[in-house]
């Protein structure tokens, strides 16, 4: 307790927690003795997407991670961040690629990613992103300087750089902006047309009910024990105890569990799930072989189908083989295109129907060509099940992400990190609707200023964010997007901060020789990624634990204060900082527009306090700001109401009232909208439509096994790929891929082996694990490995450690969406040549 109060001097807002000041109070004091044991308040409270931590430091080092003590399932993740902060190839001071310091945007772009880079002084790296941006702005106008920059960056309601970067381009002249995202670009694309809602990121049946009621749970194309490790705020993996209760309760009353997926995946194993081996991006099939039995052997709800859903009879006509293909939905039809048998199609149509049905889907079958079809064809067979809306059933496809089903208190924003119109705002709070209006929902930076000036009239365009590179192969193109039209932008500069497009764009080859269309390529970043090493222009950034700053978990449960832990690596800043430093380069008024008169701490601060009035204001009291950032963090307690939350129930009971949001009121099965756009690629109502690689397609003959690329198990994406969690899965330094035996064996592969695997967009290593947790016909790699070429910067080299997206298709799913695939077909073959030692994880060739 003396230790309490003594650290109070030293926690005191606005000054630095560095480990110095640790050293000097509590960290003499108590003899280190292993970090469980210390005690929580001699630790900086800190925050991340793994989840919230009190960061150890020793000897200004930031050396352990503890969890926070009310996160009772830490993710194994959380343990890398020491690492990651002092990884190899942190970036430590400004560089620049020495052609385009010698010449300039006149420079040979070829050399991007192979030249060497000079250190610079941060005076002229800002002076010449500045000149850069006016330069552009001038040649060209304000259209062709992108600032779209998707990614995950860190959690923290000010050092959000996606929304400063758009801030500061927003005032020095505007910029090009992207919509959707790479999560969710199908799924938040016809949802609406079917529900009048986003169903990536609404409030799904609370687990409590679940629990309670479902007699059949069916994860489809999803994976929650994996993929709730992390949130897009900050996860309290609530979802884990509800997950864990749910099988206590499955073991009690019996509870079926069942996976649909190629892969018996993390979620499979933990609920010792059946697993029903689906071919990918064949699941639309499977589903109207589904519906075709139902309807044919009379088990459908025909009541809940005419009172809740508009279009049917157009759907029926298509289902039957009366529409203008001519073809019966059958099962039989179906098991010739996903491979399940017929037998089994019609068994768990009449068990979806006889038990209370909670299907779970989740986003995989999304990314893929037609990938608008899954979620809409998911709803139309939830439909015909009719347990919409019941305790327990129906349909929920947000289970998977960011402790969704876990009531909350409420939110009020719908993107609980900022108000940033271009930012993850699909990857809204998942808190109940029941819950009390007025919430402590945290609010953060704007991209658009408050202030007066030119700024505030400026018109943002957009493009669908995965298609970037087709933009830059085709400025002037219009393309139909969503019932619109769209003209591509002829895009110079691109400014990227907290994201890895060189990770998480498709087709890299094809991705590099298009970044060349760029006269200037100017990149925030941490880390030597892929990304970085392709800029002209590459500024370092600061970590979430080099900064204070202020955030909220996911679930709206606890705000979290981001107490600075350690000095910056080398001279790194923080992105508020840069942007604020370029706009001096603008004039006085922009840094105002910019700051709006702030500093970081006042803004900080005045997140808080406006969450505090807006609690005050529904009657939940907060703490004053000092003593809220000395404790750490506020809770806030669950409404009882939320825990019984049932996904339109208000719907069912009164669909006059409580009319959704489509022109019918109902749920579309058939939509006069988008039939009425004539799309070659998104009908009318949900059809089964052959993508362009799949098990089923010519391409198949060259290249026999369809590739799956999920989310990782010790990586956020690209993050935490430089720190020893990679060491728990790779396999001679390469990335793994999964491999069933009996595929493995036709090929002479061993498990442990090194292999290639190719198609003709690209080639990469592997390391193959011969298993047959996935089926036979398809290969699993993860997405996020990072791209480390043998020849860097040349389109066409071999990837030497496994960015599966060397080999994946950058095709768009419909013109409706516009959105990104995640699955090709792939060869693979043992590597027989001398391993090429990995780079990737090393700074690159600086000249000082
Ligand atoms: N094949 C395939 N591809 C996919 C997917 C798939 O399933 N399969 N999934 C897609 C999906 S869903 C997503 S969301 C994307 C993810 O793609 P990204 O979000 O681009 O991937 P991340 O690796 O999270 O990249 C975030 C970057 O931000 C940096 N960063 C973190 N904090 C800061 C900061 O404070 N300042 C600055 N300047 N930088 C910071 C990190 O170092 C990191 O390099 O990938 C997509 N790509
Ligand atoms: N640990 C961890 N968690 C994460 C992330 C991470 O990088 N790491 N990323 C986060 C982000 S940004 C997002 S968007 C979400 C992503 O959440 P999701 O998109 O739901 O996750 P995925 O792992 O891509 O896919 C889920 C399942 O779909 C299966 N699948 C793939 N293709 C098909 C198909 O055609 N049919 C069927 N039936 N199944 C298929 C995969 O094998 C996998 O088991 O996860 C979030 N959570
Ligand atoms: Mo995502």
């Amino acid at each position: 307790m003396e230790n309490q109060m003594n650290r109070r001097s030293f926690l005191k807002f606005g000054s630095a927690a560095t480990g110095a000041a640790l050293l000097t109070t509590s960290s003499q004091a108590i003899p280190f003795v292993g970090d469980s044991l210390m005690p929580h308040h001699d630790q900086a409270m800190s925050a991340s997407h793994f989840g919230a931590f009190r960061a150890s430091v020793k000897n200004s080092r930031f050396e352990g991670v503890i969890p926070f003590e009310e996160d009772a399932y830490p993710t194994s993740m959380l343990q890398g961040l020491p690492s990651r902060t002092y990884a190899p190839g942190r970036i430590l001071y400004p560089c620049v690629r020495e052609g385009f310091l010698k010449h300039g945007h006149k420079s040979d772009r070829s050399k991007r990613g192979s030249e060497k880079f000079v250190r610079v002084s941060w005076e002229t790296a800002l002076n010449l992103v500045a000149s850069e941006i006016q330069r552009v702005y001038k040649s060209y106008g304000a259209e062709s300087v992108y600032g779209g920059s998707y990614g995950w960056f860190c959690v923290g309601s000010l050092n959000n750089p996606q929304a400063l970067l758009g801030r500061m381009l927003g005032i020095a002249g505007g910029y090009t902006s992207r919509t959707l995202t790479y999560s969710t670009h199908a799924i938040r694309a016809i949802t609406p047309y079917v529900t009048g809602g986003d169903e990536s990121s609404n409030q799904q049946t609370a687990y409590p009910n679940v629990i309670a009621n479902s007699e059949c749970i069916v994860f489809w194309s999803a994976d929650p024990i994996n993929t709730n490790q992390i949130a897009w705020g900050v996860p309290d993996h609530q979802s884990y105890a509800y997950m864990m209760e749910l099988k206590a309760e499955a073991k009690k009353r019996g509870i079926k569990f069942y996976c649909i997926d190629p892969v018996y995946n993390n979620t499979a194993s933990y609920f010792g799930a059946t697993h029903i081996k689906i071919r990918p991006t064949t699941d639309v099939a499977m589903m109207l072989g589904m519906a075709h039995h139902l309807y044919t052997e009379n088990l459908y709800d025909k009541e809940f189908v005419s009172k809740y859903t508009s279009g049917f009879e157009e759907f029926r006509a298509y289902l039957l083989g009366e529409g203008e293909d001519k073809v019966a939905k059958t099962p039989e039809w179906a098991e010739k295109i996903c491979g399940v048998e017929s037998s089994l199609i019609k068994a768990l149509a009449k068990e979806f129907v006889k038990k209370r049905t909670m299907l779970m889907g989740g986003w995989g079958f999304q990314r893929a060509h037609h990938g608008e079809q899954p979620h809409w064809m998911l709803i139309t067979l939830a439909s015909m099940i009719g347990q919409i809306g019941l305790p327990g059933g129906g349909f929920g496809c947000a289970y998977h992400y960011s402790d969704g089903g876990v009531p909350a208190p409420a939110a009020a924003t719908g993107n609980p990190l900022s108000d940033v119109k271009s930012g993850n705002g699909n990857m809204g709070a998942v808190a109940s609707e029941n819950a009390p209006a007025a919430s402590p929902g945290l609010t953060g930076i704007s991209v658009n200023s408050k202030m007066e000036g030119p700024w505030r009239k400026r018109k943002i365009p957009v493009i669908p964010v995965s298609r970037i590179v087709e933009c830059l192969e085709n400025p002037g193109k219009e393309i139909l997007f969503d019932g619109k039209k769209i003209t591509y932008p002829d895009l110079k500069l691109a400014y990227w901060a907290g994201g890895n497009p060189f990770h998480h764009h498709q087709d890299r080859n094809r991705m590099i020789k298009a970044w060349r269309k760029f006269e200037t390529f100017i990149v925030n970043e941490c880390f030597w990624t892929a990304t970085a090493r392709m800029a002209d222009i590459i500024l370092p950034a600061t970590t979430e634990q080099e900064r204070n700053d202020i955030t909220k978990s996911h679930t709206n449960s606890y705000i979290f204060a981001m107490k600075k832990a350690v000095e910056p690596a080398g001279e790194a800043r923080d992105d508020f900082d840069i942007f604020e430093d370029i706009l001096r380069r603008f004039g006085a008024d922009e840094v105002l527009a910019f700051t709006e008169g702030k500093n970081k701490e006042a803004w900080i601060q005045s997140f808080y306090q406006q969450s505090k009035e807006k609690a005050a204001k529904s009657g939940v009291p907060m703490p004053s700001f000092e003593e809220f950032w000395e404790k750490g963090y506020v809770k806030f307690e669950t409404p009882e109401s939320a825990k019984n939350f049932i996904k339109y129930k208000d719907f069912r009971d009164n669909p006059i009232t409580h009319r959704l949001g489509t022109p019918s009121g109902k749920i579309e099965i058939f939509s006069r909208k988008i039939a009425g756009y004539d799309y070659k690629e998104c009908k009318g109502h949900p059809s089964w439509m052959e993508p362009m690689e799949w098990l089923g397609s010519s391409v198949a003959k060259e290249f026999p096994l369809n590739l799956v690329s999920p989310h990782p198990k010790y990586r956020l994406h690209s993050q935490l790929n430089n720190t020893w969690l990679r060491d728990l899965e790779e396999v001679q330094g390469r990335e793994p891929i999964w491999i069933n035996p009996k595929d493995a064996q036709k090929r002479g592969i061993a498990n442990g082996d090194v292999v290639r695997i190719f198609n003709k967009r690209g080639a990469i290593l592997g390391g193959a694990v011969v298993t047959d947790y996935v089926m036979e016909g398809v290969v699993r790699m993860q997405e996020g490995a990072w791209y480390d070429p043998v020849e860097p910067g040349k389109a066409g080299s071999l990837c030497k450690h496994g960015d599966v997206n060397v080999l994946i298709a950058d095709i768009p799913t419909s013109e409706l969406a516009q959105g990104n695939q995640a699955t090709a077909l792939v060869e693979i073959e043992k590597y027989k040549g001398t391993l090429p030692p990995i780079t990737v994880f090393d700074a690159p060739q600086i000249k000082m």
